[in-house]
This record gives C-alpha cells, sequence and structure tokens, in this order.
C-alpha cells in the first residue's frame, strides 16, 4: 500500500534535513574556546557565534518571513535591547492597554517582543502577542532576506563600546556563578573583545553594518545610541512613533503618553518587577534579573583600568575613522 506521510512528518523530515545539513556545515567553519565557556564560538559570515544560536540564525536566513509591517529591533548583545523592546512594546500598545494591564507588569521584555532567530523553526508562533515586533542580534549583512525585500523597518540601538564589553562580562559572571562556576578572566575575555571574538561580534563591524545601512536607507533604518536615549527619553520615543508611524496624539501629548512611557520602561520601574528580579531560567542559563544590572552610562570605570580604556577607544577610534560615527 502506498505510504502517506501527514504534514508533521514532512516538517520532521525537512528537521532532519537542515539538521543534518547544519551539522555539516558547522563542521567547516573556523571555532574559538573562549569567555571560559564550555561552548566553542564559530565565526560565520565574518562573526563569532554559539551553535545554538547560530543555528538559528542559519533557519532565520532560510524561513524566516518578515511582513512589510514588522517593526525588527536589531542590536549586538547589551547595548540595551530589553529597554528598547519595552519601549516599542508600549508605543504600539498604549492604546490596548491600561497602564495597569500592560503585560509588561507580568513578563519579561523579551517575552513580550520575541527574537525573530533565537528558536529556530518555530517562526510562526511568534506573532502571539498580535504586536509586529520582533528583535534579533543578527547583523545587518547576515539578515534574512525577507527582512531586507520586504521593507519593514528596523531599529538599532548601539552603545558605547567600554560600556557594552563591561555589560557583557559582567552577564557572562552572573551566568557562571549562577552555575557556582568561576567568572571568565577579565583580562582574558577583553583581549578576546578587542580582538572581535564576543558574542556576534566583531563589535564594531557589528555597528559599522547597521550605522553604513542607516546612512543608505534612512526611512527605513533608524540608528540609535543608548546615551543619547537616556539623555533624551522622551525625545527619542517620540522619534521612536513617528517612525514606526504611530505618532503621538496632540492629545496623547497633553496627557504626557510618551512621558508615561518612558517612566513605565525606565530601568528604576522594571527592574524593580517581579518577574524581572526573578531566577525563573530561560534558554536554559540565564535568569530573567540577569538583564538588569544597572543601566548606566559609564559603569566601565569600576571594571576597566585606564590602560584598557584607552586601548579600546583606540581601537574604536581607528575601526570607526572616516565612518561619521562616533562611540
Ligand atoms: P540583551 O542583549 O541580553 O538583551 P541588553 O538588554 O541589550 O541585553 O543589555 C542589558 C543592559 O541594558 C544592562 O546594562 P548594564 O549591565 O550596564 O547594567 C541592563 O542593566 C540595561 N538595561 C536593562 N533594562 C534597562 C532599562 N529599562 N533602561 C536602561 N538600561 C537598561
Amino acid at each position: 500500500m502506498e505510504s502517506r506521510l501527514d504534514s508533521k512528518d514532512i516538517v520532521n523530515e525537512n528537521e532532519d534535513e537542515f539538521e543534518k545539513s547544519f551539522e555539516q556545515m558547522i563542521s567547516t567553519l573556523p571555532k574559538r574556546k573562549c569567555w571560559g565557556n564550555r561552548e566553542d564560538f564559530y565565526q560565520y559570515q565574518g562573526f563569532w557565534l554559539y551553535p545554538t544560536f547560530l543555528k538559528g540564525v542559519v533557519s532565520a536566513q532560510q524561513r524566516f518571513q518578515a511582513q512589510p509591517t514588522d517593526t525588527i529591533i536589531c542590536s549586538i548583545p547589551k547595548t540595551g535591547t530589553t529597554w528598547l523592546k519595552s519601549l516599542i512594546f508600549s508605543i504600539y500598545t498604549r492604546t490596548s492597554f491600561y497602564d495597569s494591564t500592560t503585560p509588561l507588569l507580568s513578563k519579561l521584555p523579551h517575552e513580550v517582543v520575541p527574537f525573530m532567530d533565537l528558536y529556530h523553526a518555530d517562526f510562526p508562533s511568534y506573532r502571539d502577542m498580535g504586536v509586529p515586533v520582533l528583535a534579533t542580534h543578527v547583523p545587518y549583512s547576515s539578515l534574512p532576506r525577507s527582512i531586507i525585500d520586504s521593507g519593514c523597518k528596523l531599529v538599532y540601538i548601539c552603545r558605547n563600546p567600554k560600556d557594552s564589553f563591561v555589560s557583557l562580562y559582567h552577564f557572562n559572571a552572573a551566568i557562571r556563578r549562577s552555575q557556582n562556576l568561576q567568572p571568565p578572566d577579565l583580562d582574558e575575555a577583553f583581549e578576546l573583545f578587542c580582538e572581535g571574538v564576543s558574542m556576534y561580534g566583531p563589535y564594531w563591524d557589528h555597528v559599522l553594518g547597521y550605522w553604513k545601512a542607516s546612512l543608505e536607507h534612512p526611512n527605513k533604518i533608524l540608528f540609535l545610541k543608548y546615551e543619547e536615549m537616556i539623555e533624551d527619553s522622551v525625545l527619542y520615543v517620540k522619534k521612536l512613533a513617528e517612525f514606526i508611524s504611530c505618532p503621538f496624539s496632540s492629545e496623547e501629548h497633553q496627557k504626557e503618553v510618551p512621558e508615561k512611557i518612558v517612566k513605565m520602561c525606565s530601568f528604576e520601574n522594571l527592574s524593580n518587577l517581579e518577574v524581572n528580579k526573578s531566577e525563573k531560567v530561560r534558554m536554559g542559563v540565564v535568569q530573567h534579573k540577569m538583564y538588569f544590572r544597572k543601566g548606566k552610562v559609564g559603569d566601565w570605570k569600576n571594571c576597566l583600568t585606564s590602560e584598557m580604556a584607552e586601548r579600546l577607544d583606540r581601537i574604536t577610534h581607528q575601526k570607526l575613522s572616516g565612518s561619521g560615527l562616533s562611540l
């Protein structure tokens, strides 16, 4: 009798195919053991990733379908992703929820705005919240083709590399401590970061990719700096709302809705919510509370020596020279 496959079998078959070709592909990539972690970093299309994340990137490149109405929040880790997710989510949903009913009160910002590429083969469920906002740490040059072709909007956030490195270091240290492991060696982590070997690094290439694209497509890519947003958050919430085509009405301005969104999404407020103080673990190793450390500009002064700071400044200056961007 002729055997018939149902759609689940077909998905599984495709999944097996995908796993096989992924394993084959990854075995050909350069790899580095680093930041004291058990997993190696693999260099894919010029950037360093852990295999689990890499699988998501490759899968998204093959299967993710962006919609023209999507907004995609883009960043290299530790530059303000969690904050930007909560701000953009609040801007989009301001007429659906009262301050007291927003899902941000009971869910981590990473749950209300999921990553496009972290849970490969599960893309359809990503739009469960009914809000057309997704996020990604994928570098511009490796974005799925459909993101570029759909004409959807991208919002990129970057942060001073010294604070970004320090935040990343503490994040890794917190994960390791929660597993009763020694934190990574600071000097070793710093050396690797300077060499470009960090999550989704080289840091500078990641930033420059989006910076150059934002100059070419200013209507499609909004390029933001964490420090400037901290300085005048209300102004940036208004800019964001305009950019994603949800501008505030004059009545909303009068009622200080942008100010209320800033307050709701402030580090002070979010980091004190039970859900964000929780030790609940996501992605196998990250406790909710680890996304909220200090939320300050210039905290690198408490971690880096002046030699380290000067070295990072020198590299940044060299890498960004001629680009028109300063960090
Ligand atoms: P992710 O890439 O893992 O999502 P991301 O949110 O980009 O991390 O960065 C975390 C940083 O943003 C932390 O910085 P720190 O280590 O220097 O403290 C975190 O504290 C900070 N952060 C989180 N929420 C906010 C917020 N609401 N306002 C400002 N900064 C925030």
